[in-house]
């Protein structure tokens, strides 16, 4: 049994019901929660209907946790970055999981084996579940599957959940509708970006991390910090009771890890007080429904067969300016609900 892939196929052929998957997760069966996470990201229909009836009866299991976002573009430290927080958490008696989405692993399963190779430490400890989860095409890699992953987390008894995502464009809208702290991680030199794209990343931080903030670089780190601080005074703020900090950090020394930890729990203190988790929780609940709503709809419409049959000869109509785009829309929609 030393092939982990012979170990793979052989624990694919095992298949065992709902019922086992729910109370092995909720035991803190870590490979019943690894199966159910894969049901969840299958395509094939009959294991999305195996993982809902489990999601569903794991939520039964009310359980809240600390759900934290870390953001960042590739390169900026992220994966390294969790390994060193994630010893901080654990060290606590906290049981932490980690959902590790790397969108480029869409490409090479290398980067995958990367990552969890980043986080080797960590992924030895049994207070540890580290989960790599390849993007399937969503910007930054989150979807509605990682909320769903999530939920299942939180079952299986984890108090932290750190999700990790590549800061591109939308994605964050989308990490925000399914943690509550998010962090994003600089590099040192990074400053001049302020005035593009990050912009966007720095409206929903609620903390901002300058790493690798050792050696040569810790001269450029305190001009650095300078900035961001400046540049998220300039922010509308998120929360009325929070001020978003800067902190220099390194993953390789240790520096700042122990703070950003602090800063994280404050946070959870301040919001929790303030009786505004659970309202949050609820308004992320409300829009993942409508999400995976839109989703349904949307794989419904494209594979209902008088859709298929209409929509090559509108789209010619459309293109031949004989039928406006809206039009050509309202024909496509009517074929559609005409069978309903
Ligand atoms: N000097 C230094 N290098 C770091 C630090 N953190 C990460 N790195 C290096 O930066 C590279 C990218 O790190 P990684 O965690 O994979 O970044 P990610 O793509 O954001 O997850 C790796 O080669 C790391 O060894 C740090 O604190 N100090
Ligand atoms: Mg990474």
């Amino acid at each position: 049994m030393s092939n982990p892939e012979l170990h793979h196929n052989r624990s694919l052929s095992y298949d065992p019901d709902v019922e086992t998957v729910v109370s092995g997760i909720m035991g803190g069966d870590r490979h019943m929660l690894s199966r159910a996470i894969t049901l969840i990201e299958s395509q094939r229909p009959e294991h999305e209907r195996k993982a809902h009836e489990i999601l569903d009866r794991c939520l039964a299991k009310k359980t809240t946790s600390i759900r934290i976002g870390i953001t960042g573009s590739p390169g900026a430290g992220k994966s390294t970055f969790i390994e060193a927080l994630g010893e901080e958490i654990i060290n606590q008696g906290l049981k932490l999981a980690v959902l590790a989405i790397d969108p480029s692993s869409r490409k090479s399963k290398g980067s995958i084996l990367g990552d969890k190779a980043r986080m080797e430490k960590l992924s030895a400890r049994k207070e540890a579940f580290i989960r790599p989860t390849a993007s399937s095409g969503y910007l930054g890699g989150t979807s509605p599957k990682t909320h769903e992953t999530i939920l299942l987390c939180e079952a299986a008894g984890y108090d932290v959940i750190i999700v990790e995502t590549v800061g591109v464009g939308q994605s964050e809208v989308l990490i925000e509708t399914m943690v509550d702290f998010i962090l994003l991680l600089m590099l040192p030199g990074s400053g001049d970006e302020l005035q593009g794209i990050k912009r966007g990343i720095m409206e929903i931080a609620d903390a901002v991390a300058i790493t690798k903030t050792d050696g040569d670089q810790s001269n450029i780190a305190g001009v650095a910090k300078a900035e961001f601080t400046a540049a998220l005074h300039m922010l509308p703020a998120k929360y009325p009771f929070w001020e978003r900090r800067v902190f220099l950090t390194s993953a390789l020394t240790g520096k700042g890890v122990r703070e950003v930890w602090q800063n994280i729990q404050d946070f959870f203190t301040q919001i929790r007080s303030h009786n505004l988790l659970e309202s949050q929780r609820q308004k992320q609940l409300r829009q993942l429904l409508y999400t995976v709503l839109e989703e349904m709809l949307k794989k419904e419409f494209f594979t209902d067969p008088e859709v298929i049959a209409t929509k090559e000869s509108v789209e010619e109509r459309v293109l031949s300016a004989e039928l406006s785009p809206f039009s050509g829309a309202k024909t496509l929609l009517n074929s559609f609900t005409r069978r309903r």
